[in-house]
Formats: structure tokens, sequence, C-alpha cells
């Protein structure tokens, strides 16, 4: 096992470590951004405050908004000659949010993608097939560093092509795979399609993230393809894929960068710090970053925080699985829900493949969900030849009631064809909204 001495580093050294580096963050940005100047003034804060990583609460909020009005280089703390990279995120609406990195944030962000690789169980030597996108997304670059300062032959096959990614896949025997679990899916369904067993590939572990995704997602996605299927998250604001990442040992939480990151967690309501092992939005503040640091980014990611030493070694604070961002919270007659809990429970259910959408209608007055969800082959023949339709509607009213035991909320639900549903390539889409107000239900 590949160990950073960081990753075992006691609580102590860690804190040391970070207070230096957050005390070197704040006098940068407060002397190179004319936004934080102004802000730490507004809020009177002194830079000779913050004594321990806990006066991190000190600092006010930075959020996606701060981002899109300083559209877009206004943020970045070095400049134009220094950058060597630019990756900027599309956004559902409004300008893209834009990154930038100096060429030390680009050694840094590959140090830490290698380090993130090798939890997961990749080795110097092996073969890595990258198949997340590669362009302004951070995915594809990111991995591809990442791979490649590990000493991984790193495959750049990027998103899409599906039966381009099979032969590579069989020709080149990588053992890694990079790519969103859905298009994972998306990938095995497809050598099922050609007569090939995804099970008898030459890979042996997934490093599967950029979208939310359950436990039973995790083991559909390692039961289909035999392999250990690891979590990977990040966000461009803070510096992309590696922020956290889940070890192939424990498979128990993601353990962040802290040598890196700060990391908190808040009520999204209130503002203030949720105590560990509650959930939470994540908001972290960069400690190394030079072109684009970034402080209290509120990421709009639920998860909460474990500091338990984890089974792996590694002693770093660890975060849960990512339930959903707060904007893709479904809130159902006064019921909050993420499309992932919907998940953990749907796929445990017989004869449902890992395929759905949630789709927000108005019906009269009333808006509702409807839960479209894919069955397999050959019970959807059988189905159809049920002139009652029996057994469909037996189905359905398991889904139903067991979505409503769990989550509280009650849903319609739409049994469909298998591959009726769109496939993704990249993120998947899990709720369709036709109405063209808030999601509030
Ligand atoms: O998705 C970076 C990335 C690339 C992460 C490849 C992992 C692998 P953005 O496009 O800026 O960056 O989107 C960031 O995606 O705030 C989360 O809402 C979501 N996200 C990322 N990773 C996970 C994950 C990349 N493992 C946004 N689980 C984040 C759940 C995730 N959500």
């Amino acid at each position: 096992m590949i160990l950073h001495k960081i990753e075992t580093a006691s609580k102590m050294e860690i804190e040391r470590l970070q207070l230096i580096r957050l005390q070197e963050t704040l006098t940068r940005v407060y002397e190179k951004v004319p936004y934080y100047r102004k802000k730490f003034d507004e809020y009177g804060v002194k830079l000779e405050d913050f004594q321990s990583i806990r006066d991190v609460i000190k600092l006010p909020f930075t959020v996606k908004k701060d981002l899109r009005d300083h559209y877009p280089f206004g943020l970045f703390a070095v400049p134009q000659s220094d950058l060597i990279r630019i990756h900027a995120s599309s956004g559902t609406s409004g300008k893209p949010t834009v990154v930038g990195y100096t060429k030390k944030d680009i050694q840094n962000w590959a140090d830490l993608v290698a380090r993130s690789i090798a939890m997961s169980g990749g080795q110097p030597g092996e073969i890595l097939h990258n198949a997340y996108g590669y362009g302004l997304f951070t995915g594809g670059l990111g991995l591809h560093y990442g791979g490649e300062t590990l000493g991984m032959a790193t495959v750049p096959v990027s998103g899409g092509n599906t039966d381009r990614q099979i032969t590579i896949i069989e020709d080149f025997n990588p053992t890694v795979i990079c790519c969103t679990p859905s298009y994972l899916l998306n990938i095995a369904e497809k050598m099922e399609e050609l007569g090939k067993n995804p099970r008898e590939t030459s890979l042996k572990f997934g490093i599967l993230g950029a979208e939310p995704w359950s436990e039973e997602m995790r083991q559909t996605i390692e039961r289909k393809l035999n392999i250990k299927a690891c979590d990977i998250y990040g966000l461009s604001e803070v510096m992309g894929p590696g922020v956290s990442m889940e070890c192939h040992e424990a498979q128990d939480g993601l353990h962040i960068a802290e040598d890196h990151f700060l990391v908190e967690v808040i009520d999204p309501n209130t503002l203030l710090p949720v105590p560990d092992g509650e959930d939470g939005e994540l908001v972290f503040t960069s400690l190394t970053k030079e072109a684009f640091p970034i402080i209290r980014y509120r990421s709009g990611d639920i998860a909460s925080l474990n500091r338990d030493k984890c089974k792996c070694g590694r002693t770093t604070v660890r975060m849960s699985r990512v339930k959903g961002r707060i904007d893709d919270m479904l809130i159902i007659r006064g019921i909050n829900v993420f499309p992932s809990e919907i998940e953990h429970f749907l796929l445990t259910i017989k004869n449902i493949e890992p395929h759905y959408q949630l789709h927000v209608f108005k019906k009269g007055s009333l808006q509702h969900i409807e839960l479209q969800v894919e069955v397999m082959g050959e019970l959807f023949t059988a189905i159809r030849g049920d002139m009652n339709h029996g057994e469909i509607n037996t189905l359905k009213k398991q889904i139903q009631n067991l979505i409503k035991n769990h989550c509280l909320i009650t849903l319609d639900v739409n049994v469909l064809q298998p591959k009726s549903l769109p496939r993704s390539e990249g993120k998947a889409v899990r709720i369709v909204n036709h109405i063209n107000e808030s999601m509030q239900v």
C-alpha cells in the first residue's frame, strides 16, 4: 500500500500544518484579491485573529454567485501570466464558473489525484482507462495528470463512443477505470449487448464519482463488473476530483486531503456548524492554492464527517458519500428527499434495472413526482403478456410502498421496458422538471 506521510499523521500534526497554510492563504487573498479584502474589512476580519483552525468560522462564506459576479478572472490571486490552465464548469444557468491554476497548483492537484488513485487500488506500472470527459470539465485532465504522476500508463479515452471504450478495455487490459458510475453501467450494458461478459475484463478497480450514487448502486456495479468500486469526490471551484477519495480497503467514507483543504459541515439554514456524524452542507477552504484560493466555499453538497481512524490506517477525516446537492433535493409535501435516497431503496427490489429518473409534473393544482424505472427484459415481456397487468401493478405497488415506508413520500411509478431511459456518458440526469418553477411540491 502506498501511503503519503500526511495521510497517517496525528491530528495535531495535521492541524498545525493546516493553521500555517490557512494563515498563508488568508494573507494571500487579502493582499491579492480585492473582493476578499473588501469582504474581510466589512466583516472586521483581522489576520492576527487566526491562531487556531477553529477560527475559520470567523470568516465570511463564499458562494457560487460570488464566482459568477466576478466572471471570468475577478477572484484570481495571481497575474494572468502565472496561469498555466483554466477550467470552467457549465452550471445550469447564467455564466459558468471559471477556475485557474498555476504550475504549482497543477502539481499539487496531480499529486493529490495520484494519492486518490493509489487509495482506490491503482498501482504504478498498470494501465488506467480514463473515461471522464476531457475539456473544460475537470474530470478528464484531473484524473489524467494523477494517473501519470502515479506512474500508470494513462489512456485518455474521454467519455462517449462506448463501442470504442470496450475495444480499448479488451485490447489494452487496464486494471483501473475512471468515469461516472452511471457511465460505467452504460459500458457494462453495451458489453452485454455485444455478447461479452463485463465480469471477465482485466478491470479490478473503478474510480467513480462526479455524481451522487448509493451503496446499492456500488453493489450493483461491483457485481456486474467484478471490480471494487470506490467513490471519488471533488468540485471545480475547490480544485476538481481528488478533494476526497474512498480507500478500497474499507470503502467506508472518503478521506479528505486535509493538507490541502479545510472542511466544515454547516446547517444550510442556520449556517452554524453541525456535529460530526450529522448531515449538513460541506464547506471548503483551500490551503495551498495559488491562482484561485477559495475561502469557506459553500459546496451545496450534503454529507457528514467521521474523524475516527480508518481501518486502512489513514487518519485524515472522512466524509460520507454525498447524498446530493441542495438544489436537487425534492420537497414533497414538506418531506425532503434526495434522488440517491430513492435509489438506495429502489435497487433492493428484485427485477429492477439500475436505470431511473424522477419526473416532476403538475396535475391540476397539485404537483407530483413520477418515478420512471426500467425492469429486467424477461420480466417485462412476461408482464406485457399478462392481460390484466397483475404483475406490473404488483411491482409498482411494491416500489411505491417501499419508498413510502422509508422516504415517507408517495410517488407515481412508471415501469418501463429495458433501455427506454436515456443513458449517460457523464453525469446522469436524475431529475427532469416539467414545470418551470422551483422543485417545491
Ligand atoms: O464533478 C469533479 C469530479 C470529476 C469529481 C471527476 C469526481 C470525479 P464539477 O463538475 O465542478 O466537478 O461538479 C462538482 O459534482 O459539487 C457535487 O455536487 C458533484 N459530485 C462530484 N463528485 C461527487 C461524488 C466534478 N463522488 C459537483 N458524489 C459537486 C456525489 C459528486 N456528488
